[in-house]
């Protein structure tokens, strides 16, 4: 019997934060898979727990959170289990300076490649008039025009430019912190280390020429560290699609 249950998408992204973040403190909850693909998300069903239309959310009894950085910080403090906030303030500024980073200029970069790339392919085949209307379903106006986008192929070369770039620079900061420490943002294993690793794992796929082990051999160890971790695996197994299935690039031996 368990009195959380997570709506989430793939491991990936902000679905993977929280549920990374729940299976790490050994946390049960209630998994409710909405097909991200099948506009699940903009189904009255989940509208009545979300009302914004966008994953993951997570009920607690019965309070509701939203916002995947936030819900880790709520995991963390609210259950037992590892403690995935270090105690000393400098770690905890670094925790947060990383999380920001990822969430404000990293990420969003991150995401629009892959609404290029996976997003919209996946569903441009669907009937128009039928994609049209779960386009108009959609509560957010910024969430429209990225599914539009999307499936339209029209992400612009200078917006698609400047995500590479942020994408880029990201994987040599991310390269020279991990140079200095073990983990991102302080000597244990922590919730920027399951931030980082929810935008990053698939890294040597999908920026191949960027990151790999000869080039950024530390991000590469950290990478192959968290997959290796029991609750890491354990999540990925709950993947379903091919972009999360990535993931078994890690398996591989180092070059
Ligand atoms: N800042 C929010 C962003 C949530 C968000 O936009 N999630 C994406 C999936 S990664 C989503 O729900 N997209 C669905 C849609 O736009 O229809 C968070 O971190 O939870």
């Amino acid at each position: 019997m368990t009195d959380v249950a997570l709506y989430h998408w793939e491991p990936n992204a902000n679905s993977g934060k929280p549920m990374l973040a729940l299976m790490e403190k050994g946390v049960a909850f209630d998994s409710h898979y909405l097909d991200l693909l099948n506009f699940d998300q903009h189904k009255p069903a989940y509208l009545a727990v979300n009302p914004l239309g966008t994953i993951p959310a997570m009920t607690h009894g019965d309070r509701v959170l939203t916002e995947s950085t936030a819900i880790m910080e709520y995991v963390d403090e609210a259950f037992d289990g590892p403690r995935l906030m270090p105690g000393d303030p400098v770690d905890q500024w670094r925790v947060r300076w990383w999380m920001k980073f990822m969430d404000q200029w990293l990420g969003p970069s991150f995401s629009m490649i892959g609404w290029s790339i996976f997003i919209g392919p996946s569903v441009r085949q669907k009937d128009p008039a039928e994609l049209e209307a779960a386009i108009e379903r959609i509560p957010m106006p910024e969430r429209r025009v990225a599914w539009r986008k999307a499936i339209g192929g029209t992400f612009s070369a200078e917006e698609m430019a400047e995500s590479q770039r942020r994408v880029g620079l990201g994987i040599v900061f991310l390269e020279q912190a991990l140079a200095k420490r073990e983990w991102l943002a302080s000597d244990s294993y922590s919730l920027a280390d399951i931030n980082g690793f929810n935008l990053a794992y698939a890294l040597p796929l999908s920026q191949p020429t960027l990151s790999n082990d000869t080039l950024t051999p530390n991000i590469m160890r950290w990478l192959r560290a968290i997959y290796a971790r029991p609750a890491t695996k354990a999540c990925w197994a709950m993947g379903r699609t091919p972009m999360a299935k990535r993931v078994a690039i890690l398996e591989g031996k180092p070059a």
